[in-house]
């Protein structure tokens, strides 16, 4: 894998952004050793940031001076491998209030980093209105529009946007608020490799950052290694960190001098960000990150209740179905009637036709393709691997012979019920030509000039618009797992019609 900052665009995937080597200059860090708290090694400015004229390798925190040793020594029980402790000190050397920082990294040591203090704020009160602010947003929209909104009131920047990642890991501003005089980023979409699968890993980890001027000269760690652990040094949760050089040249590309980027995990896994950009340097101290990272843990959450009532809600219309479906197999046996009857079951998943393929024949509500490319469509889901439900917003791209049914059938939706080959319930979505509205060629994410040095990532950030066809609109997670919950109560009443039907011949 390429060292930090030694990546170029052919292998940028693989950087390794947190082996950085370096930090940004509005702060100090020390490596200290355990347990005598003697500073091993430190960013090249330790000394004249701390005032003190012999440098800080090989001094002892209690030499600083101040409240900083006792105040490190209270924190030396706790584990700080994954939360950092929060130490606001002074030193001898400083007049200036100190936020400190202080963690584990994974090769052993205290990681301490110390910042000039932000002005005292009690920011518990606007906290505490943000929070009810974003429990009380009841539709996905009105939280993100809530959450860019709290962001932008609280952390100032320019422009705020909440970015979500679709399966592909391609991302779509959904809510934005900006300066008046700033151009709209609202509804663009940006393609996977502008942020490497390493870099989300790491985001997952360490939910705020912040780059304070794309201007800055990064200071390195000296020595370059750390003498604990004779690696260089784990940077992953450190927040002076020194940004890609790589994403550097990204943001100057797009004209933007500083950002504060926030991570959305909704059950495990990067749902998007809340990425804030500001048009000069800007730092964030110490108290607003952690308010930006309680609130985005918040905004999560919210995020994980929004999608889990869509949930329950989806099952309880399948239950209804099931016992409409049951009820009917007890009384005149036409359960196929019950399912067809209201149009629920084509709804609940945004349908414009329904398929009910079974013993060679088929039930049909809405639109859908005609008796033999049913037949087709079905030899073709056998073909598939076996999974609960099989879905696609592309039927063309699958297999170009069902090019000609993307009127009523783009993309479809199939759950299979029962173990033999051509039965299923399939749902069709017929095609919706869309425009996507990428911010740049999402095809040009790199650009090569002569040589290889002349590398770059996007250049034009100028809207670039993509229009879309032989597609439906996609299935979303809450779809696929209603198709398979009624493909399943449709497999159950099929197994009881079956069973009332030997009681009454015997
Ligand atoms: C990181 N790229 C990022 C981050 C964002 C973007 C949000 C995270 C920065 C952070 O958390 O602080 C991309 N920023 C965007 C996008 C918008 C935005 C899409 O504001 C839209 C408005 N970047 C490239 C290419 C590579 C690349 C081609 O364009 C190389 C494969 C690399 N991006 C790259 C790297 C990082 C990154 C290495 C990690 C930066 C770091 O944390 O050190």
């Amino acid at each position: 894998n390429p060292a930090f900052g030694r990546a170029d665009l052919s292998n940028c995937e693989r950087e390794q952004i947190h082996l950085a080597g370096s930090i940004q200059p509005n702060g100090a860090l020390l490596l200290l050793r355990e347990p005598d708290l003697v500073v091993v090694q430190s960013s090249a400015n330790a000394g004249s940031f701390l005032g003190c004229r012999d440098g800080v390798i090989g001094a002892s925190l209690a030499d600083l001076g101040g409240d900083l040793e006792p105040l490190v020594r209270s924190h030396a029980h706790e584990r700080l491998d994954a939360i950092p402790a929060a130490v606001r000190c002074r030193v001898d050397g400083l007049d200036a209030a100190l936020d400190g920082t202080l963690h584990r990294p994974a090769g052993g040591g205290l990681i301490l980093e110390l910042e000039i203090a932000g002005p005292a704020s009690d920011l518990s009160g606007p906290v505490c209105d943000a929070l009810s602010r974003i429990s009380a947003s009841n539709s996905l929209d009105a939280l993100c529009g809530e959450a860019a909104a709290i962001f932008k009131e609280l952390a100032g920047y320019d422009r705020v946007m909440v970015y979500r990642f679709d399966e592909d890991g391609h991302g779509e501003v959904l809510a934005e608020r900006r300066e008046a005089h700033l151009e709209a980023y609202l509804g663009n979409r940006y393609p996977a490799s502008d942020i490497p699968q390493m870099a989300r890993r790491l985001y997952m980890r360490n939910r705020v950052r912040v780059l304070v001027d794309v201007a800055y000269a990064p200071v390195p760690l000296t020595p370059a290694l750390s003498p604990i652990s004779g690696a260089e040094l784990d940077m992953s949760l450190c927040c002076l960190r020194s940004m890609s050089p790589i994403h550097i040249q990204y943001l100057k590309n797009m004209g933007v001098s500083a950002t504060l980027v926030a991570s959305l995990l909704v059950g495990g896994r990067l749902w998007g960000l809340i990425a804030c950009h500001h048009y000069s340097a800007r730092q964030s101290p110490y108290q607003t990150r952690v308010a930006c990272e309680l609130l985005a843990e918040a905004v999560s959450t919210r995020i994980a209740a929004l999608e889990s009532f869509a949930q329950s809600y989806a099952e309880l219309s399948v239950r209804r179905l099931e016992q409409r479906m049951v009820e009917a197999v007890s009384t005149n046996g036409d359960w196929e009637g019950a399912l067809f009857d209201d149009t629920q079951a084509m709804q609940s998943l945004k349908a414009g036709g329904i398929a009910l393929l079974r013993d060679g024949e088929a039930v049909t509500a809405g639109e859908v393709p005609g008796t033999q490319q049913l037949r087709e469509i079905a030899a073709w889901l056998d073909a598939q691997p076996r999974a609960p439900v099989h879905a696609t917003a592309s039927l063309p791209s699958e297999d170009p012979k069902f090019a000609a049914l993307t009127e009523v059938a783009a993309g479809l939706i199939a759950a299979p019920i029962s173990a033999a080959p051509g039965e299923y319930l399939i749902w069709f979505r017929p095609e919706r030509v869309r425009t996507l509205t990428w911010g740049g060629n999402p095809f040009k994410a790199v650009e090569i000039g002569d040589d290889p040095s002349q590398l770059s990532p996007r250049q034009s950030f100028a809207k670039w618009y993509q229009v879309v066809e032989g597609t439906c609109d996609p299935w979303s997670d809450c779809d696929k797992s209603t198709a398979r919950l009624i493909g399943e109560s449709v497999a159950d009443v099929i197994q009881q019609f079956r069973s009332v039907r030997v009681l009454i011949a015997k």
